[in-house]
Protein backbone atom coordinates (compact mmCIF):
# COMPACT_ATOMS: atom_id res chain seq x y z
CA UNK A 1 0.00 0.00 0.00
CA UNK A 2 2.99 2.37 0.77
CA UNK A 3 4.06 1.94 -2.74
CA UNK A 4 0.68 2.98 -4.09
CA UNK A 5 0.66 5.93 -2.04
CA UNK A 6 3.96 6.82 -3.36
CA UNK A 7 3.13 6.21 -6.93
CA UNK A 8 -0.31 8.10 -6.32
CA UNK A 9 2.68 11.15 -5.10
CA UNK A 10 2.55 13.14 -8.26
CA UNK A 11 -1.26 12.99 -8.66
CA UNK A 12 -1.39 14.56 -5.70
CA UNK A 13 0.57 17.65 -5.78
CA UNK A 14 0.06 21.20 -5.24
CA UNK A 15 -1.60 23.01 -7.98
CA UNK A 16 0.25 25.47 -10.73
CA UNK A 17 -1.93 28.39 -11.07
CA UNK A 18 0.61 30.25 -12.83
CA UNK A 19 0.08 28.50 -16.05
CA UNK A 20 -4.03 28.58 -16.31
CA UNK A 21 -4.80 32.11 -17.46
CA UNK A 22 -2.16 31.70 -20.21
CA UNK A 23 -3.69 28.89 -21.44
CA UNK A 24 -7.16 29.24 -21.24
CA UNK A 25 -6.21 32.17 -23.52
CA UNK A 26 -4.70 30.22 -25.63
CA UNK A 27 -7.67 28.10 -25.93
CA UNK A 28 -10.13 30.32 -26.76
CA UNK A 29 -8.35 32.53 -29.09
CA UNK A 30 -7.10 29.06 -31.08
CA UNK A 31 -11.34 28.47 -31.23
CA UNK A 32 -10.68 25.38 -30.31
CA UNK A 33 -14.20 23.05 -30.44
CA UNK A 34 -15.24 22.09 -26.99
CA UNK A 35 -16.44 18.45 -26.57
CA UNK A 36 -19.06 17.04 -24.40
CA UNK A 37 -16.77 14.20 -23.49
CA UNK A 38 -13.39 12.79 -23.92
CA UNK A 39 -12.28 9.24 -23.02
CA UNK A 40 -8.59 7.94 -23.43
CA UNK A 41 -7.01 5.03 -21.71
CA UNK A 42 -3.63 3.54 -21.98
CA UNK A 43 -1.29 6.57 -21.18
CA UNK A 44 1.23 4.08 -19.39
CA UNK A 45 2.63 7.35 -17.88
CA UNK A 46 5.75 6.01 -16.12
CA UNK A 47 7.17 3.80 -19.36
CA UNK A 48 9.54 5.06 -21.80
CA UNK A 49 6.91 4.58 -24.26
CA UNK A 50 4.38 6.94 -23.34
CA UNK A 51 3.80 8.76 -26.05
CA UNK A 52 3.27 12.05 -23.34
CA UNK A 53 3.81 15.17 -25.14
CA UNK A 54 1.64 14.68 -28.12
CA UNK A 55 -0.92 13.69 -25.16
CA UNK A 56 -0.52 17.03 -23.34
CA UNK A 57 -1.11 18.62 -26.90
CA UNK A 58 -4.27 16.70 -27.59
CA UNK A 59 -5.70 17.31 -24.10
CA UNK A 60 -4.77 21.33 -24.69
CA UNK A 61 -6.61 21.21 -28.27
CA UNK A 62 -9.80 19.04 -27.17
CA UNK A 63 -11.32 20.60 -23.85
CA UNK A 64 -14.45 18.98 -22.97
CA UNK A 65 -17.22 18.63 -19.85
CA UNK A 66 -16.90 14.75 -19.04
CA UNK A 67 -12.84 13.30 -19.10
CA UNK A 68 -12.98 9.73 -18.55
CA UNK A 69 -9.30 8.29 -17.85
CA UNK A 70 -10.24 4.33 -18.43
CA UNK A 71 -7.08 2.60 -17.35
CA UNK A 72 -3.60 2.17 -17.11
CA UNK A 73 -2.83 5.72 -17.20
CA UNK A 74 -0.02 5.22 -14.63
CA UNK A 75 2.08 2.06 -15.12
CA UNK A 76 2.85 0.71 -11.66
CA UNK A 77 3.63 -2.83 -12.85
CA UNK A 78 6.95 -0.74 -14.88
CA UNK A 79 7.37 2.01 -12.27
CA UNK A 80 7.80 -0.78 -9.29
CA UNK A 81 10.33 -2.53 -11.39
CA UNK A 82 12.25 0.69 -12.08
CA UNK A 83 11.01 4.39 -11.80
CA UNK A 84 10.97 6.72 -14.79
CA UNK A 85 9.32 9.95 -14.35
CA UNK A 86 9.93 13.03 -17.04
CA UNK A 87 8.99 16.20 -16.43
CA UNK A 88 6.30 15.70 -19.72
CA UNK A 89 4.62 12.70 -17.43
CA UNK A 90 4.12 15.00 -14.40
CA UNK A 91 2.80 17.74 -17.25
CA UNK A 92 0.32 15.02 -18.05
CA UNK A 93 -0.56 14.95 -14.65
CA UNK A 94 -0.56 18.44 -13.78
CA UNK A 95 -2.83 18.85 -16.99
CA UNK A 96 -5.62 16.66 -15.68
CA UNK A 97 -5.74 17.92 -12.54
CA UNK A 98 -5.70 21.18 -13.74
CA UNK A 99 -8.83 20.38 -16.01
CA UNK A 100 -10.90 18.98 -12.85
CA UNK A 101 -10.15 22.70 -10.87
CA UNK A 102 -11.43 24.32 -14.45
CA UNK A 103 -14.73 22.55 -13.87
CA UNK A 104 -13.93 19.40 -15.96
CA UNK A 105 -15.73 16.05 -14.15
CA UNK A 106 -12.59 13.78 -14.73
CA UNK A 107 -13.39 9.89 -13.73
CA UNK A 108 -10.26 8.11 -13.61
CA UNK A 109 -11.39 3.80 -14.05
CA UNK A 110 -8.42 2.21 -13.39
CA UNK A 111 -6.92 -0.35 -15.28
CA UNK A 112 -4.50 -3.98 -14.83
CA UNK A 113 -1.18 -1.25 -14.91
CA UNK A 114 -2.92 1.08 -12.43
CA UNK A 115 -4.51 -1.29 -10.39
CA UNK A 116 -3.04 0.49 -7.14
CA UNK A 117 -5.71 2.87 -7.71
CA UNK A 118 -8.73 -0.19 -7.49
CA UNK A 119 -8.09 0.57 -3.51
CA UNK A 120 -9.34 4.01 -3.86
CA UNK A 121 -12.50 3.52 -5.68
CA UNK A 122 -14.94 6.07 -4.18
CA UNK A 123 -12.64 8.74 -3.32
CA UNK A 124 -11.14 11.40 -5.55
CA UNK A 125 -8.05 13.15 -5.71
CA UNK A 126 -7.64 16.45 -6.23
CA UNK A 127 -11.15 16.86 -8.42
CA UNK A 128 -10.48 13.16 -9.95
CA UNK A 129 -13.21 10.65 -9.09
CA UNK A 130 -12.28 7.01 -9.05
CA UNK A 131 -14.22 4.43 -10.38
CA UNK A 132 -14.62 0.62 -10.59
CA UNK A 133 -16.39 1.51 -13.56
CA UNK A 134 -19.02 4.14 -14.68
CA UNK A 135 -21.97 4.66 -16.85
CA UNK A 136 -21.95 7.52 -19.12
CA UNK A 137 -25.21 9.19 -20.90
CA UNK A 138 -24.46 10.82 -24.05
CA UNK A 139 -26.65 13.75 -25.41
CA UNK A 140 -28.32 11.64 -27.41
CA UNK A 141 -30.03 9.49 -24.75
CA UNK A 142 -27.44 6.68 -24.95
CA UNK A 143 -26.02 4.93 -22.31
CA UNK A 144 -22.09 3.63 -22.43
CA UNK A 145 -21.03 1.34 -19.57
CA UNK A 146 -17.00 2.95 -19.47
CA UNK A 147 -14.47 -0.03 -17.76
CA UNK A 148 -11.37 -0.65 -18.42
CA UNK A 149 -11.61 -4.22 -19.69
CA UNK A 150 -8.84 -6.22 -18.35
CA UNK A 151 -11.28 -7.99 -16.57
CA UNK A 152 -12.06 -10.31 -19.73
CA UNK A 153 -8.50 -11.43 -19.84
CA UNK A 154 -10.05 -14.13 -18.13
CA UNK A 155 -12.69 -15.00 -20.84
CA UNK A 156 -10.07 -14.83 -23.67
CA UNK A 157 -7.16 -17.72 -23.13
CA UNK A 158 -3.72 -16.40 -23.52
CA UNK A 159 -4.61 -12.79 -23.06
CA UNK A 160 -1.99 -12.39 -20.44
CA UNK A 161 0.44 -13.68 -22.12
CA UNK A 162 -0.05 -11.12 -25.43
CA UNK A 163 -0.03 -8.36 -22.80
CA UNK A 164 3.42 -9.15 -22.11
CA UNK A 165 4.84 -9.23 -25.72
CA UNK A 166 5.35 -6.33 -27.49
CA UNK A 167 7.58 -4.93 -30.09
CA UNK A 168 10.32 -6.21 -28.72
CA UNK A 169 9.16 -9.86 -29.40
CA UNK A 170 9.13 -9.11 -32.95
CA UNK A 171 12.89 -7.87 -33.08
CA UNK A 172 14.00 -11.25 -30.76
CA UNK A 173 12.61 -13.49 -32.81
CA UNK A 174 13.89 -12.07 -35.99
CA UNK A 175 17.25 -12.36 -34.23
CA UNK A 176 16.43 -16.30 -32.48
CA UNK A 177 15.23 -16.75 -36.41
CA UNK A 178 19.17 -16.48 -37.98
CA UNK A 179 20.48 -17.41 -34.48
CA UNK A 180 18.40 -20.75 -35.38
CA UNK A 181 18.79 -21.39 -38.87
CA UNK A 182 22.80 -20.95 -38.54
CA UNK A 183 22.55 -23.87 -36.12
CA UNK A 184 20.14 -25.79 -37.76
CA UNK A 185 22.37 -24.90 -41.20
CA UNK A 186 25.42 -26.37 -39.40
CA UNK A 187 23.59 -29.39 -38.39
CA UNK A 188 22.60 -30.10 -41.54
CA UNK A 189 19.24 -29.49 -41.36
CA UNK A 190 16.91 -27.31 -44.10
CA UNK A 191 15.86 -23.43 -43.46
CA UNK A 192 12.55 -23.49 -40.89
CA UNK A 193 11.47 -20.00 -41.19
CA UNK A 194 10.40 -18.96 -37.63
CA UNK A 195 8.45 -15.96 -39.48
CA UNK A 196 6.33 -18.18 -41.04
CA UNK A 197 5.40 -19.94 -37.71
CA UNK A 198 4.35 -16.37 -36.16
CA UNK A 199 1.95 -15.52 -38.57
CA UNK A 200 0.02 -18.32 -37.58
CA UNK A 201 -0.17 -17.12 -34.14
CA UNK A 202 -0.64 -13.29 -35.26
CA UNK A 203 -3.79 -14.91 -36.72
CA UNK A 204 -4.55 -16.35 -33.45
CA UNK A 205 -3.94 -13.20 -31.82
CA UNK A 206 -6.84 -11.25 -33.76
CA UNK A 207 -8.95 -13.81 -32.72
CA UNK A 208 -8.53 -12.88 -29.47
CA UNK A 209 -9.10 -9.31 -30.54
CA UNK A 210 -12.09 -10.11 -31.54
CA UNK A 211 -13.19 -12.03 -28.81
CA UNK A 212 -12.16 -9.50 -26.39
CA UNK A 213 -14.51 -6.88 -28.26
CA UNK A 214 -17.34 -9.54 -28.61
CA UNK A 215 -17.04 -10.43 -24.66
CA UNK A 216 -17.11 -6.59 -23.59
CA UNK A 217 -19.99 -5.89 -25.86
CA UNK A 218 -22.14 -8.82 -24.37
CA UNK A 219 -21.17 -7.47 -21.17
CA UNK A 220 -22.22 -4.33 -21.40
CA UNK A 221 -25.91 -5.43 -23.20
CA UNK A 222 -26.18 -7.75 -19.80
CA UNK A 223 -26.03 -4.56 -17.76
CA UNK A 224 -28.71 -3.03 -19.75
CA UNK A 225 -26.40 -0.73 -22.18
CA UNK A 226 -26.52 0.79 -25.45
CA UNK A 227 -22.64 0.62 -25.48
CA UNK A 228 -18.99 -0.18 -23.95
CA UNK A 229 -16.37 1.94 -23.98
CA UNK A 230 -12.97 0.34 -23.22
CA UNK A 231 -9.34 0.31 -23.33
CA UNK A 232 -6.25 -2.28 -22.49
CA UNK A 233 -5.81 -3.90 -26.12
CA UNK A 234 -4.23 -0.74 -27.37
CA UNK A 235 -6.99 -1.00 -30.29
CA UNK A 236 -8.54 1.66 -31.57
CA UNK A 237 -12.39 0.53 -32.84
CA UNK A 238 -16.15 1.84 -32.84
CA UNK A 239 -18.54 -0.57 -34.53
CA UNK A 240 -21.84 -2.36 -33.87
CA UNK A 241 -21.40 -5.58 -32.16
CA UNK A 242 -24.99 -7.31 -32.05
CA UNK A 243 -26.46 -4.30 -31.57
CA UNK A 244 -24.30 -3.04 -29.10
CA UNK A 245 -22.03 0.39 -29.62
CA UNK A 246 -18.26 -1.05 -29.27
CA UNK A 247 -16.13 1.79 -28.85
CA UNK A 248 -12.09 1.16 -27.57
CA UNK A 249 -10.34 4.57 -27.04
CA UNK A 250 -7.13 2.99 -28.60
CA UNK A 251 -3.60 4.31 -26.44
CA UNK A 252 -1.23 6.84 -26.50
CA UNK A 253 2.14 4.41 -26.45
CA UNK A 254 1.39 3.34 -30.55
CA UNK A 255 -1.74 4.82 -31.90
CA UNK A 256 -2.49 8.65 -30.26
CA UNK A 257 -6.00 7.55 -30.52
CA UNK A 258 -9.19 8.86 -28.09
CA UNK A 259 -12.62 8.51 -28.18
CA UNK A 260 -14.74 12.20 -28.58
CA UNK A 261 -18.51 12.87 -27.91
CA UNK A 262 -19.67 16.02 -29.86
CA UNK A 263 -22.37 18.64 -28.15
CA UNK A 264 -25.22 16.66 -30.16
CA UNK A 265 -24.11 12.99 -28.77
CA UNK A 266 -22.36 11.90 -31.74
CA UNK A 267 -19.15 9.60 -31.27
CA UNK A 268 -15.92 9.73 -32.94
CA UNK A 269 -12.38 8.32 -32.50
CA UNK A 270 -9.42 10.88 -33.02
CA UNK A 271 -6.16 10.54 -34.00
CA UNK A 272 -3.44 13.04 -32.43
CA UNK A 273 -1.84 14.70 -34.24
CA UNK A 274 -4.65 14.21 -36.55
CA UNK A 275 -3.86 11.34 -39.37
CA UNK A 276 -5.82 8.33 -40.66
CA UNK A 277 -6.27 5.96 -37.93
CA UNK A 278 -4.01 2.98 -39.12
CA UNK A 279 -5.68 1.01 -36.31
CA UNK A 280 -9.38 0.63 -36.97
CA UNK A 281 -8.68 -1.25 -40.42
CA UNK A 282 -11.76 -3.39 -39.98
CA UNK A 283 -14.97 -0.58 -39.50
CA UNK A 284 -15.96 0.65 -42.50
CA UNK A 285 -17.43 4.14 -40.79
CA UNK A 286 -14.42 4.43 -38.67
CA UNK A 287 -15.34 8.20 -38.11
CA UNK A 288 -18.95 8.54 -36.64
CA UNK A 289 -21.10 6.43 -34.92
MN1 LIG B 1 -4.66 -2.80 -19.44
Amino acid sequence: MRAAFDALGPWMEPSMGHEDASEDAHASAAGHRRYRAVFISDLHLGTPGCQAVALLDFLKHHPSDHLYLVGDIVDGWQLRRKWFWPQAHNDVVQKLLRRARKGCRVVFVPGNHDEFARAFVGHSFGGIEVRADAVHTTADGRSLWVTHGDHFDGVIQCAKWLAYLGDNLYEFTLKLNRYLNTLRARMGLPYWSLSAYLKGKVKKALNYVTDFEVAVAAEARRRGHDGVVCGHIHRAEMREIGGTLYCNDGDWVESHTALVEHMDGRLELLQWPASPVVNISRSESAAVV
